[in-house]
């Protein structure tokens, strides 16, 4: 596993990416954490760390709060759909772990507050991911089996 965490708001990034490795070491996986500077950069590095194939999940966690710019829509937009095209690029299983608030208080909330840790969450939707692959791998695995099987009965 990988976290990938943006320094923006890095109070509430740092949250966000400790309840991740937190929910990771909880279920016995073994992370290796990166920072970049902003959400902007997320998806890049996203990408870096799966071209290795050294991981079959990567976290990125960022947190964009709302200015008086659209500045806040653009990046959050880039951003959501070039992780989700990665996400669909490359096996490992890559969650949203991006916040995007209004204000500085509904990220707080999100981050270990009231509305729970984002960042645990983003891991769990994670392992979850990877316990799916594998269990998708080893139906295949079963039913090619099976079809050998069925088809080695049949010429003999
Ligand atoms: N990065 C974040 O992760 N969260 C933000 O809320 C955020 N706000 C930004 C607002 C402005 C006006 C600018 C210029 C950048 C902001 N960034 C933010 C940084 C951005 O994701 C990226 O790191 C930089 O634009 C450099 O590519």
């Amino acid at each position: 596993m990988a976290v990938v965490a943006a320094r923006w708001n890095a109070e509430i990034t740092d949250r966000l990416a400790a309840g991740a490795l937190a929910t990771a070491r909880d279920a016995g996986a073994a992370v290796d954490s990166f920072t970049v500077a902003g959400s902007f950069e997320l998806p890049a590095a996203v990408a870096a760390l799966a071209d290795t194939g050294d991981y079959d999940a990567i976290v990125p966690i960022g947190c964009l709060i709302k200015g008086d710019t659209p500045h806040f829509e653009y990046i959050a937009g880039a951003v959501s759909r070039g992780l989700m095209d990665l996400s669909l690029t490359y096996p490992a299983a890559i969650p949203f772990g991006v916040l995007t608030c209004n204000t500085a208080a509904q990220a707080r909330a999100r981050a270990g507050g009231r509305m729970g840790n984002k960042g645990a969450e983003s891991m769990e939707a994670a392992l979850e991911m990877v316990a799916l692959q594998r269990a998708i791998a080893s139906s295949r695995r079963r039913s090619s089996r099976s079809a050998r099987t069925a088809s080695s009965t049949r010429t003999s």
